[in-house]
């Protein structure tokens, strides 16, 4: 198939059957589908069922039951389960031009590009849709801050916010993202190097229906930005550092009331341990969770790696400052980079690692019977031959 239309919904119902009507005109001639990927708790999905038994157009739906990073885990979830050419995002409430759908494939094509963006900021764009004064200046604001922030990898973007793009399927590494927020472009352009065109976008008003975009998307978006620019272990640093601090502090302090200082310096360890954990749990690793092992599990595997690392290394202090002639700061502070390593490692790849704690239901799968044959008839490339992760499975029901 050349082209599946990945359209994330949230309490759509009103907007599907324009959409699909207009997609289907839009893409007459080219081999597509469209597929939602919805997250809603009304009757959206029946809308769905029922407008896709009336059209030509293969028209797919993944209801996620338990929905993992929001706007950006939904487009996650659709890239996953399509194996088309090309995948172009839009969304459900026709801000997005279905008519502009043919002019970003016929671009890509021609360009060779491995990503088009409809861009509301080149000649023929527009973002007059964007509703309130407000809107428009944290819009113009955050593209600009964005930028700056990633010149090369974004340098061949007017746009990086929009949500309306289209992917070459083959040349985007969807493992490596992070779902969360409304951004989802701007986490695929600044992961990995791509090439980049661009098209017009006349971003239109709402059709029905109200925006689900609120302060805390501008907050995701923030801490998005950091965790792409900095990474995720210079937050865990920071929390590590903060733990130190704190760590001396009760140390000190207890010694104050004359607990012993073996005891004391027992209780700060406990006590930074809790802290350092609840803190990553909400900072740090808040998106990994959802498909990580249960809570319980990832507190009992970081007290006691963090615990057995912190003995470890108190041994190890004795040892070497008892041995040689390095002062005991020095070494302490080797082993402490020593440490801090381990314990994020430890952290990112096994305690937070993807595996798949819920389980969703199959039945909420529907195809037409056009679809039900395309992907009967479909190849799975090698780059998609992967079991599914994370709590959704994959859509391919054949
Ligand atoms: N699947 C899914 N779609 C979402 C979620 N939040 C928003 N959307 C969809 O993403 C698109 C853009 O959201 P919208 O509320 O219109 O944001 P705005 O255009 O920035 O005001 C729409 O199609 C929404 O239905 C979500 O959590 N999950
Ligand atoms: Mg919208």
């Amino acid at each position: 198939m050349d082209l599946t239309v990945i359209v994330p919904t949230f309490n759509e119902a009103p907007n599907v059957a324009e959409l699909v009507r207009r997609v289907e005109k839009a893409v007459e001639g080219i081999d597509a589908e469209i597929l939602f990927v919805d997250d809603s708790n009304d009757n959206t999905p029946d809308v769905v069922r029922e407008v896709a038994s009336r059209h030509v157009l293969p028209v797919r739906l993944l209801h996620r039951d338990n929905p993992v990073g929001g706007l950006s885990g939904a487009v996650i979830e659709g890239l996953r389960s399509t194996t088309s050419r090309w995948s172009i995002v839009m969304d459900g409430d026709l801000q997005h031009r279905p008519e502009t759908l043919p002019a970003i494939l016929a671009k890509g094509d021609a360009t060779g590009a491995d990503v088009v963006v409809a861009s509301r900021h080149v000649d023929g764009g527009s973002s007059d849709g964007l509703s309130g004064g407000v809107r428009r200046l944290v819009s113009q604001t955050s593209i600009k801050v964005t930028k700056a922030l990633f010149p090369s990898r974004l340098h061949g973007t007017s746009d990086p916010m929009s949500g309306f793009f289209g992917l070459r399927r083959g040349s985007i590494e969807v493992d490596g993202l992070h779902a969360r927020g409304f951004k989802i472009l701007l986490e695929i352009l600044a992961r990995q190097s791509l090439s980049v065109a661009e098209v017009p976008l006349v971003f239109e008003a709402r059709l029905a229906g109200t925006s689900k975009a609120d302060m805390k998307q501008g907050i995701a978006l923030g801490r998005q930005l950091f965790d792409l620019k900095f990474g995720r272990i210079s937050g865990f640093a920071a929390i590590g550092a903060l733990g130190a601090v704190a760590n001396l502090a009760i140390l000190y302090g207890l010694q104050q009331f004359g607990v012993g200082y073996l005891a004391a310096a027992c209780i700060a360890a406990v006590a930074t341990i809790i802290g350092n954990f609840l803190l990553q749990e909400r900072f740090i690793f808040n998106d990994l969770k959802a498909g990580a092992r249960t809570v319980w599990k990832r507190w009992w595997h970081t007290f006691a790696f963090n615990g057995t690392e912190s003995a470890v290394r108190t041994f190890l202090l004795w040892l070497i400052v008892e041995t040689t002639s390095l002062h005991s700061v020095l070494v302490q502070a080797g082993l402490i980079a020593i440490g801090f390593t381990l314990r994020y490692l430890y952290q990112s790849r096994i305690v937070y690692k993807n595996v798949g704690t819920s389980e969703p239901t199959l039945d909420d799968i529907v195809e037409s019977e056009t679809a039900a044959h395309e992907a009967a008839t479909h190849d799975i490339s090698a780059h998609d031959a992967h079991p599914a992760t994370g709590p959704v499975r994959q859509a391919e029901v054949a």
